[in-house]
């Protein structure tokens, strides 16, 4: 028997009728797109309405408020969860969106996805991820709280909330994160995991049987049971209790049910991804005393009640303006960086002290050029922040005169991942999109470590540098493993990333302001372990050239013969073999291509005027695979590259030994010029 609308509103508890609105919105857009999760949602919809409607300090009527509260749906296929409440809540995420849920265009994509949709935090999907981002805002939280509130008058004072699911706690990065979260004692953090048994492919006995309370009481963390997701008192007990908690991280770990109420999929892996069906939407429909035929219904009484956050939200956000303008009034250069961070502009000269380097044949590594150009910057902009997964003397990322980040010493701008790649990945996507400035470090050859976090900041578009040293074979002793072939290759595959290798100091100081700069992509710097000559920029062109991502960095006398394009570490080889072709009578020009991506968003004529089509005869110069570089030499044209894995050796041997000598440069320059000849004759 179906129930009609006024009855329900009569003889359903306010508490129960929200909780069944959640339920079947989510279910009704699901099924509408033939497409979608609906279990998780039905599960967990009674945690969610307990968070939003009891705990969250959030202004729907402005979203990015800086002291919201966080919550991040770590589990994003359950996205239906998350906008069903950005909906009731009162965002602006109409119903006609939420219809048009997994539909091109809509604001109700299929994941959930930061800057597509108010309130959405971050982008989540795969799987890990997000909670690794909650524990970069919850290390951000803290940083901002430590920096700006003074005794009583407290500007920063927000949790960071994560709803994560069971693929989340199988991920090798949530063991990453919880471990430094608790490592740190971030109180500020709340995890709600959704402990349902069930994932894509049946029950999570297949594959896991770990003692979560166990290993996150191992990690130093706070950890609560709820038996059951229905009962609301008990999820609002225990997040009171974390709420109390001033040590450690919290983990509640909540047993629910997926699919709760549908009769024939409750706890089977078939709610999981898939719609239910129409049958079935009737039955479950008919188990919540829905009526079974409406569809998208929101009854008054609950629409009204959760609605009820947007004046709570006004109220909370007037009071905090309040507070901020009297904390402004006497604290104004913290002021001022507030503003800073809030709206991403950088202070004043910030790029004043960059340094110019002198010509040096010697030269100095690009990781410590790195290092002095980023320390320059570093001490003009305060919120700039920086970690390195254990390889700071390595990665030369420290900054000067800096503290550690630490449990119960938050001020500090260096942070310490540990040996933790993957997680600093996504803790960085967390700290960024939090408003701080954040570069991490490691080895290019443990960029693969962090890919998948990579990858989130591109879509992102989130402004993180990665610092990742040791770009080469030329990393030497070390021998393959630590030796990169393919990595610089394939981040430049990433749509929006700039992946940047610099030739010398000079370059390496403007790929650093580039960085700093950029306010919508990632930044790698490839940068070197080993020495590079400075270059003389009154002999060559100058290192602003960078900006462009290719320019001529010495032309020839009169139409070039070919075209050496040289990157980082290799563009002294183009050098040298410009001087020996000249020496036998070959016009060559030498191109220093930093960075494709800027290059190809130069114009046309731009493009034309540094690679002339005439100029067929050309050779690219890269200690990395060869895979790619037609698209700059074309078919006539050779690459001096690595074709397999390096080899264990002092570095200017093995780089010998792999034929990154001027020599074999000029032979493939004069192997391209006579390619080229031989075409035009037949
Ligand atoms: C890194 C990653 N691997 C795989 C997937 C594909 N995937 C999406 S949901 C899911 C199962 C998740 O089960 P669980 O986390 O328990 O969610 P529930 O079944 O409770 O909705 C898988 C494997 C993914 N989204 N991310």
């Amino acid at each position: 028997m179906s129930a009609n609308v006024e009855q329900l509103e009569t003889a359903t508890a306010l508490d129960q009728l929200c909780v069944n609105t959640i339920r079947t919105l989510s279910i009704d857009a699901v099924q509408k797109a033939n497409s979608g999760h609906p279990g998780a949602p039905m599960g967990l919809a009674p945690v969610a309405y307990v968070l939003w409607d009891r705990f969250l300090r959030h202004s729907p009527a402005s979203p990015r408020w800086p002291n919201r509260d966080r919550v991040v749906l770590s589990a994003g296929h359950a996205s239906m969860l998350l906008y069903s409440m950005l909906h009731l809540t009162g965002y602006d995420l109409p119903l006609s969106e939420i219809e048009k849920f997994r539909q091109i265009g809509s604001k109700c994509p299929g994941h959930p996805e930061y800057s597509i949709t108010p309130g959405v935090e971050t982008t989540t999907g795969p799987l890990g991820q997000g909670i690794a981002n909650s524990v970069g805002m919850a290390i951000s939280e803290r940083w901002l709280a430590a920096h700006f509130n003074r005794g009583e008058d407290k500007i920063v004072d927000y949790r960071v909330y994560s709803i994560c699911s069971d693929g989340d706690m199988m991920e090798g990065i949530s063991h990453e994160a919880a471990a430094l979260a608790g490592h740190l004692k971030l109180s500020n953090l709340i995890w709600l995991y959704d402990s349902n048994h069930i994932s894509l492919d049946g029950p999570t006995t297949l594959a896991y049987s770990d003692d979560v309370e166990s290993r996150f009481k191992g990690y130093h963390w706070n950890v609560l049971t709820v038996e059951d997701a229905n009962n609301l008192q008990s999820v609002e007990d225990a997040i009171r209790v974390a709420q109390g908690e001033t040590e450690r991280p919290t983990l509640i770990i909540v047993h629910s049910h997926i699919g709760y109420g549908s009769p024939n999929k409750q706890d089977k892996s078939a709610a999981h991804g898939e719609p239910l069906g129409a049958e079935e939407v009737k039955a479950t429909k008919r188990f919540y005393g829905w009526p079974e035929d409406a569809q998208f219904l929101i009854p008054a009484a609950a629409g009204t009640h959760l609605r009820e956050a947007v004046a709570r939200g006004k109220k909370l956000e007037a009071d905090w303006n309040a507070r901020y303008e009297m904390w402004a009034k006497k604290n104004p250069v913290l002021a001022a960086q507030w503003d800073g961070i809030v709206t991403g502009k950088l202070p004043e000269g910030w790029d004043k002290d960059v340094p110019t380097f002198p010509a040096d044949a010697k030269g100095l590594a690009t990781r410590e050029s790195g290092n002095k150009v980023m320390n320059s910057i570093a001490k003009h902009v305060p919120w700039l922040v920086r970690g390195s997964a254990d390889l700071e003397s390595s990665n030369k990322t420290k900054i000067d005169s800096q503290t550690t980040f630490e449990a119960g010493s938050y001020g500090g701008r260096i942070l310490r991942f540990g040996v933790r790649e993957m997680g600093m990945g996504g803790i960085l996507n967390g700290i960024a999109a939090s408003g701080l400035r954040a570069f991490g470090g490691t080895f290019l050859v443990f960029s693969d470590y962090m890919r998948g976090a990579v990858r989130l900041a591109c879509i992102m578009e989130l402004p993180v540098t990665y610092v990742w040293t040791h770009d080469s074979i030329a990393v030497g002793e070390d021998g393959p493993t630590h030796e990169p072939v393919e990595h610089v290759m394939s981040l430049r595959l990433i749509p929006h990333m700039r992946v940047i290798r610099p030739a010398d100091a000079n370059e390496t100081a403007v790929a650093w302001k580039l960085a700093i700069e950029s306010i919508h992509h990632p930044t790698a710097l490839a940068l070197t372990r080993q020495a590079v000559p400075t270059f003389d920029r009154s002999r060559y062109a100058s290192a602003e050239g960078v900006r462009k991502g290719a320019y001529v960095f010495s032309d020839s006398q009169g139409t070039p013969d070919v075209i050496l394009i040289g990157t980082g570490s290799e563009l002294q080889l183009a050098v040298e073999a410009q001087e020996k072709l000249a020496a036998e009578g070959v016009k060559a020009r030498v191109v220093s291509m930093p960075c494709w991506d800027l290059f190809e968003e130069q114009s046309a004529e731009y493009k034309e005027s540094v690679l002339p089509s005439a100029v067929r005869a050309r050779v690219a110069v890269e200690a990395g695979t060869p895979i790619g570089w037609e698209r700059y030499v074309g078919l006539e044209g050779k690459v001096v590259g690595q074709k397999q894995f390096g080899a264990s050796g002092p570095a200017k041997e093995v780089f010998k030994h792999f034929g990154f000598t001027v020599e074999n440069v000029v032979a493939h320059a004069k192997e391209s010029i006579a390619v080229v000849k031989s075409t035009r004759t037949k």
